[in-house]
């Protein structure tokens, strides 16, 4: 859905690599953490010189910095970016993260849940889907009516079925057959969470 929503020119995207911007021959993106610690920080040179490598085309973009955070992604957040026709860059980070100083270069942190990931891309991935799938015309079937009744995201969900209404004896239930619309809004009702 994403390929189609930019070969519509609903939407551009561009994959910036940090390496281009990396330091020296080796195009070094890492380095050790001040203080001792296992692992690899990015460094901030490389970061900031991409950052504003993709300014230059959209002066205005907001910067989104993936990572683990207490601001979690939710369908509310998606819902004001798809609103507006704002640019945005979403910074990925690997190894163990960011050089903190990448604060002063960034508008809002995001995370997408408390788990340890290899990188930031999936993330980004995840906030580009929820988004692009809320701009009108991307979702080709749908109407804007029935991508409204999932817009806040804490709708109740029911057990669906489709055909066939008997598969190894798990049975259709009946009353989702009849037809009657009220005892099924009733019986969806009943069996939500
Ligand atoms: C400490 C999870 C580290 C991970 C605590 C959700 C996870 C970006 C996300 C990590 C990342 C916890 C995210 C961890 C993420 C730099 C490269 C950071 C990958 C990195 C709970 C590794 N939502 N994780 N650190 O996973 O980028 O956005």
């Amino acid at each position: 859905m994403l390929w189609k929503a930019q070969k519509d020119n609903l939407v551009k995207f561009e994959i910036i690599n940090l390496r281009d911007f990396g330091i020296g021959p080796r195009k070094t993106v890492d380095d050790t953490v001040y203080g001792g610690g296992d692992g690899m920080l990015l460094r901030i040179e490389p970061l900031v010189a991409a950052i504003e490598h993709a300014k230059k085309s959209m002066p205005d973009a907001r910067v989104l910095l993936m990572t683990p955070c207490d601001n979690l992604w939710s369908q509310e957040q998606a819902a004001n970016f798809a609103q507006t026709d704002n640019d945005l860059i979403l910074v990925c980070g690997r190894y163990e993260g960011f050089d903190a100083r990448i604060d002063q270069f960034i508008d809002e942190k995001i995370s997408v849940g408390q788990y340890v990931l290899t990188g930031g891309e999936l993330p980004a991935m995840t906030i580009v889907d929820s988004i692009v799938r809320l701009i009108p015309g991307v979702l080709g079937g749908e109407t804007s009516a029935e991508i409204e009744s999932y817009s806040d995201g804490k709708n109740l969900e029911y057990p669906q079925y489709t055909r066939p209404e008997n598969f190894r004896d798990l049975m259709v239930p009946e009353l989702l057959l009849s037809g009657n619309h009220a005892a099924i809004a009733k019986w969806r009702q009943e069996h939500s969470n």
